[in-house]
């Protein structure tokens, strides 16, 4: 296997703060934000897109956002993330943390951001974007622990549970069309081996907190988001 670089973060500004003890860029009195927790193809994006369509959440995928930047032309981190993400391993918390909240500003301060939070039927505007599902991060408890500070704390987790073999068989479904880079057999292996590891001791961390949600996420697309409706109701009704 060869070896993954460490992140040159040079490109990217430093988060907002870097002090344990300020505070976050987003007061969570006003923005909510909902992470989206599961294993590779546990349906994190899928029903994510559904919550967009009925409630105006802005939805922000780690991978996504990270797959763009590595596609942008000029970016120094596309080849660093590409071999990250191929590997299965977690790309370091500084490039990840900063596009998290640079998507967030941007959908704060963009009129997309106002007519989504504002309702499609409302066309009400002017209204700020506030609230995020944060999807597929944080997977690492350095980066939970950095975002809770320097960003916004959670107000839910949504924990999206699947047996391995139903997320392997949707995986490798996916890959004959998707063109990721991870989804192949030799990737999900990783995937799923870096998701038990370092993904699961932050699923841990918030449940402590008693913020998480489990679904069960090997029922089909509609049911699992009947359950999902139903788990995140009382952040919903309490920031409308
Ligand atoms: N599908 C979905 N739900 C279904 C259902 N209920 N019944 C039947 N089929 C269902 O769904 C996957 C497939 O399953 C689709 O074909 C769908 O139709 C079907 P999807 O909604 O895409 O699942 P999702 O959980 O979003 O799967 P994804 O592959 O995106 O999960 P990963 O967590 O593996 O991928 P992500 O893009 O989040 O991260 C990729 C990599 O980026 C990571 O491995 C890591 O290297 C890197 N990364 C970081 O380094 N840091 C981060 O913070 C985040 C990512
Ligand atoms: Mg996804």
């Amino acid at each position: 296997m060869p070896a993954v670089p460490s992140a040159p973060t040079s490109e990217l500004p430093p988060p907002a703060t870097t002090s344990a003890t300020s505070s976050p860029a987003f007061d969570p009195n006003e923005v909510t934000v909902i992470f989206v927790l599961g294993g590779p193809g546990a349906g994190k994006g899928t029903q994510c897109a559904k919550l967009v369509q009925d409630y105006g959440f802005v939805h922000l995928s780690a991978g996504d956002l990270l797959r763009a930047e590595q596609a942008r032309a000029g970016s120094q981190f596309g080849a660093m993330i590409k071999e990250y993400i191929t590997e299965g391993k977690i790309v370091p918390m500084e490039v990840t943390i900063k596009l998290l909240e640079n998507a967030m500003r941007a959908a704060m301060s963009s009129e997309a951001g106002e007519a989504k939070e504002a309702g499609a039927s409302s066309g009400v505007k002017g209204i700020p974007a506030r609230r995020f599902l944060v999807d597929g991060f944080p997977r690492q408890m350095d980066q939970a622990v950095k975002f809770d500070e320097t960003v916004c704390p959670s107000s839910l987790v949504l924990f999206l549970v699947c047996p391995e073999a139903i997320l392997q068989e949707r995986l490798l479904e996916r890959g004959k069309t998707s063109g990721r880079d991870d989804d192949n057999a030799a990737s999900i292996k990783k995937r799923f081996d870096t998701f038990i590891h370092t993904s699961m001791p932050v699923v841990d961390y918030y449940r402590k907190q008693g913020k998480v949600v489990d679904i069960d996420s090997a029922k089909s697309i509609d049911e699992v988001y009947e359950d999902i409706k139903r788990g995140i109701a009382p952040v919903v009704s309490s920031s409308s």
